[in-house]
């Protein structure tokens, strides 16, 4: 897999997002899929092409298959997103919302370093729970945890060494689009 994703990033290089405020994230990203997460001054959403202006790559062949493990009745993910953390990067609290079929679970998979991922509830505030993810978990969020909050606080280095220099990759798999068939559990 970690071979399939130094492709991906071959053909579609990390790159450093700005928040729609302006802000530098401190993760780099990169997708795969015909549509990739981007955000900038134009808001969070989806593109057909990278910032330079190219397609997006393919999802690899090995991430696919995590998806057709984890979540058989779905439809196949159109996006993967992929974020780079080095030592210091980190995730604020947020929902992944920018999606148009809410039925459609997220399932990310991480690679590398161990992360401390929270997770709250469907709105900010309120109780949360910190878990650490480590190389290779696999996160289903779907049904009632589709939209909960949550972020990675920090990623703890030296805890991997599948990533010769250290560092942590997340690929969150998502289903983009609106359903042909509407957006009801049953559809
Ligand atoms: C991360 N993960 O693990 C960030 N989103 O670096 C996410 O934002 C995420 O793990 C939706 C579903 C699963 C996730
Ligand atoms: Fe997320």
């Amino acid at each position: 897999m970690l071979a399939e994703i130094r492709e991906v990033v071959r053909a579609a290089p990390l790159f450093v997002p700005r928040t729609p405020r302006g802000k530098p994230m401190s993760v780099r990203m990169t997708s795969a899929g015909s549509l990739g997460w981007v955000s900038d001054r134009g808001g969070y959403r989806y593109a057909p092409r990278h910032p330079d202006g190219l397609p997006w790559p393919a999802i690899p062949n090995s991430v696919l298959d995590i998806w057709r493990q984890v979540s058989a009745a779905a439809r196949m993910p159109e996006c993967c997103l992929v974020n780079f953390y080095d030592q210091g990067a980190r995730m604020g609290l947020h929902q992944d919302r920018d999606e148009a079929d809410f039925t459609q679970p997220v399932v990310s998979i991480s690679l590398g370093d161990d992360a401390l991922f929270r997770v709250g509830n469907h709105s900010r505030g309120g109780k949360t729970r910190s878990f650490w993810l480590r190389s290779g978990d696999v996160v289903v969020m779907g049904g009632d945890a589709r939209l909960t909050y949550h972020g990675i606080d920090r990623i703890a280095p030296g805890t991997s060494t599948l990533l010769p220099r250290g560092g942590r990759i997340n690929l969150t798999m998502r289903v983009v689009s609106a359903s042909d068939l509407g957006d009801t559990p049953a559809g």
